[in-house]
């Protein structure tokens, strides 16, 4: 099954939304500064207009000035920008459910199969500049790390589509530098023993080689040199926790009250992991005290799962283990996290398609 991902990464992000709010600041080398605006202060990003200069992320603020005396500080408003970040992820919502926000303004998308991912790309890329006056690049490609890969390659205002098949030929001239995780120390050894320089170079080097010098992270290198990744989009959904807690109206003391509450609580879980097409891997257990005291507790099973007797079972283990049973409890919550979706029905449908 080829995928359809997107990468998707606005341009000068807290830089933009300040010349958004103040017009003035348009077109000009502008520096948005994190900490004090004057020399102590750090550049949390800068206009092109500003980088033409040098100026970059992280760089000190007696460094930026010195390189570009002429730009125009401001102080970072943090709140502005996730406000606006947070509209630019719903509108991605709205164009596919399988959205992975990966920082405040970077996402991965999938396009369903049967829809044209290219012309999806090319109308969010419209609708974020229309609607919400903001500057995104876009690569499209069929897995994650070719198109984020892609994606900085084509700032600002880029678009660009990788065809399936063509990843490995794209990636070959690009410093090796770009793959993920290939930091300075990985890049000094491929260097050093290989000569790699460029992404191609790193995909002659014998697999074998790769794992023998740098174990499972051989094995990822190798890979990404040749453009595959099937890392799936981890929706929000997934990241999130469901729970239920009950507060008693008089404290409890006895274990059939409390077992009698948790066993309903892990049926009303249970019930929504179901419902929501997830599995859990972790269930943790709630308990506050009379003197409100509250601790949790958790077991980590080795599978995903959204069993009703599974959870009751787990639930009521870390109850005999850990209530102190000379306290009255006041509060009992069960809940589970680390969830992972189930195949949504789309997806099953295409790989029964295919
Ligand atoms: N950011 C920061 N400190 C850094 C890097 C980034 O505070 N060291 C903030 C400011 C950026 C925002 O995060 O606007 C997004 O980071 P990006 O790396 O995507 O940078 P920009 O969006 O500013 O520019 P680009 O067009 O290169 O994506
Ligand atoms: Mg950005």
């Amino acid at each position: 099954m080829v995928r359809q991902i997107l990468h998707l990464d606005l341009d000068a992000f807290y830089a933009t939304v300040e010349m958004l709010l103040n017009p003035a600041l348009r077109g000009k080398p502008l520096i948005v500064a994190m900490g004090d605006v004057n020399t102590r202060g750090v550049v949390a990003t800068a206009s092109y207009e500003a980088r033409k200069f040098g100026v970059h992320s992280a760089m000190g603020l007696r460094e930026a000035k010195r390189l570009c005396p002429q730009a125009i500080i401001v102080p970072a408003r943090h709140k502005i920008y996730s406000e606006h970040s947070a509209r630019v992820m719903n509108l991605l919502r709205e164009m596919s459910p399988r959205v992975e926000q990966v920082s405040i303004d970077e996402a991965y998308l999938e396009i369903e199969a049967e829809r044209d991912g290219v012309a999806a790309a090319r109308e969010i890329q419209r609708r974020i500049h229309e609607e919400l006056q903001l500057s995104c690049t876009i690569a499209v490609a069929s897995n994650k790390l070719v198109s984020k890969i892609a994606c900085n390659t084509v700032k600002p205002r880029g678009f660009i589509v990788i065809p399936n098949g063509d990843e490995e030929k794209f990636l070959a001239p690009l410093p090796v530098g770009k793959i993920p995780g290939a930091g300075h120390v990985t890049r000094a050894k491929l260097k050093a023993k290989w000569n790699v320089e460029t992404i191609g170079d790193l995909a002659r080097v014998p697999i074998e080689e790769l794992r023998a010098e740098f174990g499972k992270n051989g094995a990822y290198l190798a890979d990404a040199a040749r453009g595959m990744d099937d890392s799936p989009i981890i929706t929000d959904r997934a990241t999130k926790s469901i729970s239920q807690e009950n507060t008693f109206d008089r404290d409890v003391r006895t274990r059939d009250v409390l077992e009698k509450y948790l066993d309903e609580m892990c049926a009303g879980v249970a019930r929504e992991l179901v419902a929501e097409e997830l599995k859990a891997r972790t269930i943790i257990l709630k308990l506050r005290y009379e003197d409100f005291t509250t601790m949790t507790r958790q077991v980590t099973l080795r599978a995903p799962m959204a069993d009703e007797t599974i959870i009751r079972k787990h639930a009521r283990e870390l109850l005999q283990q850990h209530w102190d049973t000379r306290r009255a409890v006041r509060l009992l919550g069960v809940g589970v996290h680390n969830l992972v979706e189930i195949e949504g029905t789309w997806q099953m449908e295409l790989q029964m398609g295919e």
